[in-house]
């Protein structure tokens, strides 16, 4: 007895450090905050720090249901992307994330249109065309380079977080018309929220 109280003691504190470096929730940065125009930066050092930022990316995605979320969202100007499309069942299993890395697409095939909606612009959906399927390469968290070949809302969701990378946002895609009622209905849900 004398000897399992501190040891008890030590497996407690290591615990405690663990939950909370894996549990930090970043603030997600909302339209029009400017910040999201920002062009990212190429990720060059794939170290611990960069692994920290993903874990964390990663926290704060699923905590605020969402299916991505690109860097530049957490105030990170890095060309840094999280994914994980949730399977039949609706669950988001850990083995299913994807983190992507200076992205490139290399190839496409086909048109598609999709109800999107983004953690930046919370609470509004709107019809976005992109391509059903690419090629893309990319690099991992640790630097290795990876292919991978997408359809369906993978692509779409690939295509989303690519277009954060370059300042861009999916109501930036909107007709003139579409852009101008969003912009109404958005300024009346702000002054709501205030
Ligand atoms: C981007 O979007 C995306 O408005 C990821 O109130 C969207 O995770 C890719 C969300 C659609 C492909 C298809 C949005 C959560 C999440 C909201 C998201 C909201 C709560 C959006
Ligand atoms: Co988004």
């Amino acid at each position: 007895m004398q000897c399992t109280l501190p040891m008890m003691k030590k497996k407690f504190i290591t615990l405690s450090i663990t939950t909370n470096t894996s549990t930090m929730l970043l603030p997600i940065i909302t339209y029009p905050n400017k910040l999201l125009k920002t062009v990212s930066s190429e990720v060059a050092m794939f170290d611990t720090q960069l692994h920290t930022f993903l874990d964390n990316m990663y926290e704060t995605m699923i905590s605020s249901n969402g299916i991505g979320l690109a860097a530049i969202q957490v105030a990170m100007p890095i060309r840094a992307l999280i994914l994980c499309i949730p399977d039949e069942e609706g669950n988001q299993e850990l083995s299913n994330v994807l983190e992507i890395i200076n992205p490139v697409i290399e190839n496409t095939i086909g048109k598609m249109t999709y109800q999107e909606g983004c953690l930046s612009v919370p609470g509004f959906y709107e019809d976005i065309e992109r391509y059903e399927t690419l090629t893309l390469r990319y690099h991992n968290r640790h630097g290795i380079e990876c292919t991978l070949q997408a359809d369906d809302l993978l692509s779409i969701a690939i295509q989303h977080e690519m277009d954060h990378l370059d300042g861009k946002l999916f109501i930036d895609r909107l007709s003139y018309s579409r852009r101008k009622k969003f912009e109404k209905e958005y300024k009346k849900v702000l002054k709501e929220k205030k």
